[in-house]
């Protein structure tokens, strides 16, 4: 699966996240592993290694993360936006939002991040 989601990260390390602000990625779920690209064409041109989840500090042109052991849930919490799921790494106390663009989308992305 692979699509372009709003993507707030709001804990890493236990510690709440820095820059708390939504920003585009182009997702693609590859087996187990999430990588969040800048753009498309940056998955297209699939010329960098990506970054571990450790950092997560989404600066690089794609950040890497490993859902293995995550969480996927529907972020009914999170009231602001619509269509937000939340994924969430108990093992390394991090937490990102990702917002699709309708509910649909959203079922399939929290389908496949869990059967990955
Ligand atoms: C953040 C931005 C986010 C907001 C977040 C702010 O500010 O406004 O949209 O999250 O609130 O810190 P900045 O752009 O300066 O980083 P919400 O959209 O969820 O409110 P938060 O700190 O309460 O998460």
């Amino acid at each position: 699966r692979e699509g372009y989601l709003q993507v707030k990260v709001t804990l890493v390390d236990g510690k709440k996240a820095s820059d708390r602000s939504w920003k585009q990625f182009y997702a693609v779920l590859i087996g187990s592993t999430l990588y969040l690209y800048k753009e498309r064409r940056d998955f297209l041109a699939n010329d960098e290694t990506p970054a571990s989840l450790d950092k997560l500090d989404m600066t690089g042109s794609c950040e890497r993360i490993d859902i293995g052991h995550n969480c996927v849930e529907v972020a009914c919490d999170y009231t602001k936006r619509k269509h937000v799921l939340r994924l969430s790494s108990p093992s390394s106390n991090t937490e990102l939002l990702l917002q699709a663009d309708d509910t649909l989308t959203m079922a399939h992305w929290i389908r496949d991040l869990q059967t990955h």
